[in-house]
C-alpha cells in the first residue's frame, strides 16, 4: 500500500528539468554569499522529525470530527503511515507512541515493521489526562499533583509502565505532559500542588534507566482554565533542575499565550542547557493544532534562528533536541498535513542556516538595529525550497511529496484497505 521507489523516481523525472534549474540558480546565489550548497544539503538531510501516532487520524474539536477515511486502526498501521511519510520526504524517521493506545502486543513483529520502514521509536508519551476503563482512581482532580497518595501512585506507576514499553522498543525518552491544574480560584494550594508534582516526577525519574531522558512539557491553560500546575517554561525548568540532569524542558509552539516571545524562551533554555524537546505546530489563538508555519512564518523563522544559533555555538552545552510534530489537524488529510508541516519545518530550518551570523554579530555589537534586522530579512526572503527539495531527492524522496501522495492515490488505497469509516485509535 505504500509508495514504491520507482513511483517516486518517475515522479521526480517529470519535475527534474525545472527543479534542476531552480536549484542551480539558488546554489549559485548562495555561493556568492560564501555558502556551500553541499554542506547545507547534508544538514537538511540530517534533520529528522518524529511523527506522533495521534497525528495520523483527522483531528476534531468537542463540536465534532470529520474523518478523512482510511485512518490507521492499529499500531502496525500507524507505523505504515509514518513509513509512507518518511518514504516520501526522508525526513520523518521516527514515531512517538502514546500509551495506552500504542502498547506493543508483539514486540518482535513491531520491531521488524519499524526496521522495514527505516523507523525508530522517538519517545513514549504517558497519558494521565483522562481516565481509562476500570481505572481505580480518577484523574478528575489531577494525577501527579493529586491530593491523594494512591492517585499519585497510580499516575507514577503508569509513567513507569510507559518506560517499560519504551525499553522493549529501544526508545530512550519519556515525555510527560500534565493536564493537572485547577478550574476555580482557591481550588488548589499552589505550593503544595507543585511539591507533590515534583515528588512524583522524581519517583518516575528514579525508576528510569540512567541513559533515558525525561522531557517535561508546559502549557498555560486547557484543560484547566484557572491554573495549570506547569503553565510555563520557568516552572518546567525549575522542576527539571530538581528532578535530575537528564530531565529537560520541552517547548511546544502551541503552548504559549498569543504574542509570547518564544524565540527568547528557546534562547534562554539553550543557554541553560535544558532544552530537550520541541513540538511543532501552528496557532492563531492558543493550542490550535494548525500546520507549522502556516500563519506566522516569520515567527517560526525567528525561533529557528535562535535554535540554529544555539546549536552552532560551541559555548552552548545543550543536549540533542528531540524534534516532533504535535498537531491533530482538522479539515486536512492528516498525511498531507504532516508532509506540509515537514516541508515548512525544513524550509524554515534552511533559512535559519543561511543567516550570516558574522554580519549579525557585528551589527549587534555596533547597536545597528537596522543592519541586524536586514541580515535576518535577507535569509527569510530567500526562496530555499529548491534546497529542501534537492536534499529530499538525494536521500531518495520525492521533489514534491504531496504531489506523489495525490497522484498515486495513496489515501484512496488506504480507504480501500482499511475502510471509509476506519478511525484512528487514541485521541
Ligand atoms: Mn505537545
Amino acid at each position: 500500500m505504500n509508495v514504491s521507489p520507482s513511483a517516486i523516481a518517475a515522479h521526480n523525472d517529470r519535475l527534474a528539468a525545472a527543479h534542476d534549474r531552480h536549484f542551480r540558480f539558488l546554489a549559485d546565489t548562495l555561493a556568492e554569499k560564501g555558502l556551500d550548497a553541499g554542506t547545507l544539503l547534508d544538514k537538511i538531510n540530517a534533520f529528522q522529525i518524529a511523527i506522533p501516532s495521534w497525528a495520523l487520524g483527522t483531528g476534531g474539536t468537542r463540536f465534532g470530527r470529520f474523518p478523512t477515511g482510511g485512518e490507521p486502526r492499529t499500531l502496525e498501521e500507524k507505523i505504515d503511515d509514518v513509513g509512507l511519510i518518511h518514504a516520501l520526504n526522508r525526513s520523518a524517521n521516527s514515531i512517538s507512541l502514546h500509551i495506552p493506545w500504542d502498547i506493543p502486543r508483539d514486540v518482535a513483529a513491531i520491531k521488524q515493521r519499524l526496521a522495514g520502514h527505516g523507523l525508530t521509536i522517538d519517545s513514549v508519551n504517558s497519558n494521565t489526562f483522562q481516565d481509562q476503563k476500570n481505572q481505580p482512581h480518577s484523574y478528575k482532580f489531577g494525577s501527579l499533583c493529586h491530593t491523594q497518595a494512591e492517585t499519585r501512585r497510580q499516575a507514577v506507576d503508569h509513567n513507569v509502565e510507559c518506560v517499560a514499553y519504551g525499553k522493549q522498543l529501544d526508545a530512550k525518552v519519556l515525555t510527560v505532559w500534565l493536564a493537572d491544574g485547577s478550574n476555580f480560584p482557591g481550588q488548589h494550594d499552589f505550593r503544595r500542588a507543585y511539591d507533590r508534582t515534583q515528588q512524583s516526577l522524581i519517583e518516575i525519574y528514579e525508576a528510569m534507566p540512567s541513559d533515558w531522558t525525561m522531557l517535561v512539557e508546559y502549557k498555560p491553560y486547557e484543560p484547566n482554565f484557572y491554573a495549570m500546575v506547569i503553565p510555563d517554561w520557568g516552572t518546567s525548568y525549575a522542576l527539571c533542575q530538581a528532578v535530575g540532569q537528564n530531565a529537560h524542558v520541552l517547548v511546544d509552539l502551541g503552548h504559549h499565550l498569543p504574542n509570547t516571545n518564544i524565540e527568547q524562551i528557546v534562547a534562554r533554555l539553550l543557554h541553560f542547557g535544558r532544552l530537550g524537546g520541541f513540538h511543532f505546530n501552528g496557532s492563531m489563538y492558543g493550542d490550535d493544532d494548525l500546520t507549522t508555519g502556516s500563519t506566522k512564518p516569520f515567527q517560526l523563522f525567528l525561533i529557528f534562528n535562535e535554535l540554529v544559533s544555539g546549536m552552532q555555538d560551541a559555548a552552548v552545552q545543550n543536549p540533542d533536541i528531540a524534534w516532533m510534530i504535535d498537531a491533530s489537524h482538522n479539515t486536512k488529510d492528516p498525511v498531507e498535513d504532516l508532509l506540509q508541516s515537514c516541508q515548512n519545518i525544513l524550509t524554515t530550518y534552511a533559512r535559519a542556516l543561511i543567516v550570516d551570523r558574522r554580519k549579525l554579530a557585528q551589527a549587534q555589537e555596533d547597536n545597528d538595529a537596522v543592519a541586524a534586522e536586514e541580515v535576518l530579512r535577507d535569509a527569510f526572503f530567500t526562496d530555499v525550497r529548491p534546497l529542501v527539495a534537492e536534499a529530499v531527492r538525494r536521500a531518495g524522496g520525492a521533489i514534491d511529496p504531496i504531489g506523489v501522495f495525490r497522484a498515486d492515490g495513496l489515501r484512496e488505497k488506504r480507504i480501500a484497505e482499511r475502510g471509509r469509516f476506519a478511525v484512528a485509535t487514541g485521541l
